[in-house]
């Protein structure tokens, strides 16, 4: 059986188990916490991020974008996944997700003010509103590749806060990600485990399949 070591508030680690949700896939998922990480995920991935993935035949996956892209294998969702959804992970991944961290921790950025970083991730905001003005998701009427592997970002920034989040200009960004929060496939993706480290107990994701 493959093995899934998550957290379950990690956007990188959401993204992955999205993806796995999505595909025919099912995993035993060990949920962890960042500060006592478990020595036999260390032991297949020295560099010590979630999520990590170990499939049956010993192959390690430890970068989230290639286990969504393991999940997805050979799925439509996969196929019609195109260069610009690439590029726009990569943005999210690069510069939005280190203004995200600045606004997050702002107090640990001292430089500026937090309403400064946020104003720096709002570009990516802007970018992503005008695309869901013009359609219902990222790229089309169904969840692409990429509105998986962004929305869990999109979630943090919004929570940084909520209230600012909700009465900002972005409604179809709101709407986007509030419908993507009350949605079964998030609800699917966000069960609470006890953690592997201190139970050994292990649960096949998702629950049903
Ligand atoms: N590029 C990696 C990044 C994963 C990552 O940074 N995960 C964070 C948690 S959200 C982590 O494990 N950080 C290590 C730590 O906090 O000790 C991926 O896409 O999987």
């Amino acid at each position: 059986m493959t093995t899934l070591y998550s957290f379950r508030r990690c956007p990188y680690a959401m993204r992955a188990r999205l993806g796995i949700v999505k595909s025919d896939k099912s995993v035993q998922l060990r949920e962890i916490i960042l500060k006592h990480k478990p020595e036999s995920m260390l032991q297949a991935s020295p560099k010590g991020t979630v999520p990590v993935l170990i499939i049956n035949n010993g192959k390690v996956i430890d970068e989230s974008l290639d286990i969504m892209t393991w999940a997805l294998e050979d799925s439509e969702l996969l196929l019609s996944t195109t260069n610009d959804m690439l590029l726009l992970i990569q943005e999210n991944d690069g510069i939005f997700k280190s203004w995200l961290d600045k606004y997050k921790y702002a107090d640990r950025y001292p430089d500026y003010p937090e309403i400064y970083y946020r104003e720096q991730g709002e570009l990516f905001l802007n970018k992503l509103e005008q695309r869901l003005a013009t359609s219902p998701m990222l790229f089309s009427a169904q969840y692409s590749f990429a509105d998986l592997a962004i929305l869990p970002f999109i979630r943090q920034f919004a929570f940084v806060d909520i209230h600012w989040f909700r009465q900002s200009k972005y409604k179809n960004l709101q709407r986007w990600l509030f419908e993507f929060i009350e949605s079964e496939l998030f609800n699917s993706i966000m069960n609470k485990y006890p953690t592997w480290l201190d139970s050994h107990q292990e649960f096949i994701f998702p629950e049903q399949k």
